[in-house]
């Protein structure tokens, strides 16, 4: 049918060439000619069929070169941290592709529209974690909340930690004094960031556990500090436990435990499974951990982009001079009237994402990601750092511009590209969004009331490259807070 119209029409074409009658030599010239045009007919075939299938058809997507064993391990070594790394490999092979890890298939997105397909369109498809060396070691095989895979128990823990959190949210709770207990906290924690889920060696080949690890080393000391300190804790709670008050999330989840046990409906009783103390523990474990290390490093980020920009900081500092005043700390009702340092909170969190490469999902079944066919087990990375670094998207996106998300008059907040997703989206978005929101704000909004900061003479601006991790963290750096004109405070130098 559609085949004979184009070698039909390539002969028409070539046929007033040939004004002798078809004999002789002539009609070999004509067999010839026919061969070519059958050629040409089927190699246009090939080429539709080819451009039919990878426009519409089901397509593996562009793979890194592979090796046995290894994976796609010789072209991943880089001395760029893996973010950035991804992000340059689009480059070659387009902004979708996948690799191997050791023998697991890996699918990196690096582009808006395939990673909200993935985290919200078929969210449910993509709720899957992988469990790795590292992460069981954290989470006594993916009990957590964080790092556990998808399942009924998972749900039914999430919903009682997202209302907890909901409950302590606003207001209710009050921050403690730093304490021995928290100093410590904070020094287990970073050897847990500094050793956990970033794809180290023994994640991906699981069998170097054989062998003496500094890096598994430290992390099981650390989780084992980690673990005395939840288990008092725990034991506290327990002790102390009254049906009528509730303190805090531990008391929450406690309340929870309990009435899932009292209660025998055939649901709860089901889901109640997963409610055993080591649930409880790494539970508690995931929101201590995040609460430490989250904000504060976003808050460090911030510090370290307020001083590159002292503009940025002037013009906060007049936005609460205008708004707040002296007289009295920020709260969180003044937010909506101090728009332009929710614009820099927002601005931060774009250029350094806390987690530039989200956590890891996986597939818990067949399908898709665009055109492209993802198989069930299949680990899915969603490269939030070429999101948020996408030059189709953002201007200019290495430079810090809090402007970016104001309106033309800088009087109303705006998210200016879909290619934003600081926390994370779908089924597995951030538990703490609302909770690190209003932290990040109570903090920077009284920091930037009582001092200005800058760097100490003889030292130079800190580094913007971040350290990779589970979190992105800045390096070490000191700053000057110098208090301002009218403010009472002393002057002090922090690290
Ligand atoms: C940014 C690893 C990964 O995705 O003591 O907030 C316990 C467990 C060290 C939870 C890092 C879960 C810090 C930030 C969601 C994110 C510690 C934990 C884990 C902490 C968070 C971590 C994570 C998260």
């Amino acid at each position: 049918m559609w085949l004979s119209r184009p070698a039909q029409l390539l002969c028409d074409a070539w046929s007033p060439l040939n004004q002798t009658p078809l004999s002789g030599p002539l009609s070999t010239h004509m067999a010839w000619f026919l061969c070519l045009c059958a050629f040409l007919a089927l190699a246009l075939l090939a080429v539709h069929l080819k451009l039919r299938l990878s426009m519409h058809g089901p397509q593996e997507p562009p793979h890194l070169p592979t090796l046995p064993l290894i994976g796609s391990l010789m072209s991943l070594r880089s001395p760029q941290p893996p973010h950035v790394l991804f992000k340059g490999l689009q480059g070659k092979y387009g902004q979708t592709y996948s690799l191997k890890m050791g023998s697991q298939s890996v699918i990196v997105v690096n582009q808006h529209r395939h990673a909200r397909e993935v985290l919200l369109k078929k969210g449910k498809t993509f709720a899957g974690r992988p469990r790795t060396v590292t992460t069981d070691v954290l989470t006594r095989d993916g009990k957590d909340i964080a790092f556990g895979d998808y399942s009924a128990t998972w749900r039914f823990h999430r919903k009682i930690v997202h209302g907890a959190l909901c409950m302590f949210g606003e207001g209710s709770a009050s921050i403690e004094k730093i304490n021995p207990e928290f100093e410590a906290m904070l020094d287990y924690s970073q050897g847990i960031v500094d050793t956990v889920a970033k794809d180290s060696l023994v994640d991906i080949f699981p069998w170097l556990q054989m062998f003496p690890n500094a890096d598994l080393c430290l992390l099981k000391q650390c989780v084992s500090i980690r673990d005395k300190l939840l288990q008092k804790k725990y034991d506290e709670h327990k002790a102390n436990y009254s049906d009528h008050v509730q303190r805090d999330l531990l008391d929450a989840l406690l309340r929870a435990k309990r009435s899932a046990e009292n209660n025998n409906t055939a649901e709860v009783s089901a889901e109640s499974v997963g409610l055993s103390e080591d649930h409880l523990l790494m539970t508690v474990g995931d929101i201590f951990g995040a609460g430490v290390e989250t904000t504060t490093t976003v808050l460090k980020w911030a510090v370290t982009y307020l001083i590159h920009h002292p503009q940025v900081q002037r013009r906060i500092q007049e936005e609460l001079d205008s708004k707040v005043g002296r007289g009295r700390s920020p709260q969180l009702s003044d937010r909506g009237s101090l728009p332009y340092l929710e614009a820099t909170i927002r601005e931060v969190l774009r250029i350094r994402p806390v987690a530039p490469l989200l956590i890891p999902h996986v597939a818990l079944s067949d399908t898709s990601i665009g055109d492209f066919t993802v198989r069930k087990g299949t680990r899915v990375i969603i490269n939030l750092w070429s999101l948020h670094h996408d030059e189709k998207e953002w201007k200019n996106p290495e430079l810090f511009d809090p402007g970016r998300f104001l309106n033309n008059e800088g009087t109303s907040l705006i998210i200016p590209s879909s290619s934003y997703l600081p926390f994370g989206a779908g089924v597995r978005v951030c538990l703490g969004e609302a909770l690190a929101k209003m932290e990040l704000f109570l903090f920077l909004s009284w920091i930037l009331q009582h001092f200005t900061l800058s760097v100490p003479s003889g030292h130079s601006l800190p580094s913007l490259e971040g350290k990779f991790g589970v979190v992105l963290q800045p390096a070490k750096f000191k700053v000057n807070a110098t208090p301002r004109a009218g403010s009472e405070t002393n002057k002090c130098q922090a690290c």
